[in-house]
């Protein structure tokens, strides 16, 4: 069933099926509701290291995977829990990843950093600023070499596009004519840093225009704008037509990492953050359209809640990798194994 949304602010689709409309709001819940427990179990000390969130950005992992293609693939950041679950990661091995158990994804190695879910296309997250670019920029050379069709996404914040990595990746991207989109999550800051300070001339979307790449630049927070537009720059990917680039404009609602007291932030800005939420944006569109009633919203809930509950039992009950298998996945099986060809 299709029905017409063209009244409601900043949608571009005209046309959003209802299907379509609760299967992109049920994927920005699942994401914060899962971030919420990471949240829960890292006070609880069972959650190691530093947690990137992505709260209030769900809009632009979802809306974006909702648009790929199964085979498409796609590579993270060091904030990536969302695209991972965005991408179809299964929330049990998740899960078990985050609280370092064997059952992980990377057996409990990786955490979210370093977290890869081959089975859903999800090749990697990483923790250096910008890397991620030139990693999927080769995944890409690969794609296009051995004509396997898919396209690779590279997610990355606005820090990234000051480094190097991006201004190589996009050259590269576009001298080759590779099959790459390019995500540019602008929330405004590195850290600390806001990004009017530290990145020059006239934004995102123009530097990769310097290298020839087509862009646009979308409210990052309307996941229905978000996926059309990367449906409309995947077209042009997938029909050979090289690298295009997004830049999803959005507000990090928490700190840098959790426990970040945001001293270098006015509390107004933070305060309009959460009021632009794009889960209340879109719960707003549902319920307006009369998709969504309050019983309905709350069996979602239910259901996605439990969901979780069973995921983190998973990987509360699973074993901790063995202290005699400490030295395995160091270095590469042959090598291990005395055998490297
Ligand atoms: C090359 C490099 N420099 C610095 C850091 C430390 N660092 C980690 S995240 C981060 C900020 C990244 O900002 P951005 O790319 O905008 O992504 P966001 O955290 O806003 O999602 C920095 C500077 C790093 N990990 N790698």
């Amino acid at each position: 069933m299709t029905a017409s949304a063209t009244n409601v602010p900043g949608n571009v689709l005209g046309d959003v099926s209802k299907e379509t409309a609760l299967q992109l709001y049920r994927g920005m819940l699942a994401v914060r509701m899962f971030e919420e427990r990471m949240i829960e179990l890292s006070t609880q000390g069972k959650v190691g290291g530093n947690l990137h969130l992505d709260t209030g950005q769900e809009a632009i992992a979802v809306g974006v995977c909702h648009a790929l293609a199964p085979s498409d693939l796609v590579v993270g950041t060091h904030r990536s829990l969302a695209h991972a679950i965005a991408k179809g990661a299964d929330l049990r091995k998740l899960a078990a990843e985050m609280l370092g158990k064997a059952t992980g994804y990377c057996k409990g190695r990786g955490g979210k950093m370093h977290l890869t879910c081959p089975e859903v296309g999800f090749v990697t997250a990483n923790g250096i600023v910008g890397a991620g670019l030139g990693i999927a920029a080769g995944v890409a050379l690969r794609q296009k070499m051995t004509g396997s069709g898919p396209a690779v996404v590279s997610f990355f914040g606005d820090g990234a596009v000051n480094h190097a990595y991006f201004h190589e990746t996009a050259n590269l991207a576009s001298l080759w004519n590779l099959p790459l989109l390019m995500i540019c999550e602008n929330n405004g800051y590195a850290v600390s840093v806001r990004a009017d300070r530290a990145m020059a001339g006239p934004g995102v979307v123009a530097r990769a225009a310097a290298y020839g790449i087509e862009g646009e630049s979308v409210d990052g927070n309307d996941v229905m704008q978000v996926s059309a537009a990367a449906k409309r720059a995947l077209g042009a990917v997938h029909a050979g037509n090289g690298p295009r680039l997004i830049e999803c404009r959005t507000i990090r609602v928490h700190g840098h990492h959790e426990g970040d007291q945001q001293h270098y932030r006015p509390r107004e800005e933070i305060e309009e953050a959460v009021k632009r939420d794009p889960i209340d944006r879109m719960r707003g569109f549902l319920v307006g359209q009369g998709w969504l009633t309050v019983q309905e919203e709350t069996a979602l809930q239910r259901e996605l809640a439990s969901e979780i509950d069973d995921a983190v039992a998973f990987a509360e009950q699973s074993p901790s990798p063995a202290v005699s298998e400490l030295h395995q996945h160091v270095y590469g099986e042959e090598r291990a194994g005395g055998s490297r060809p």
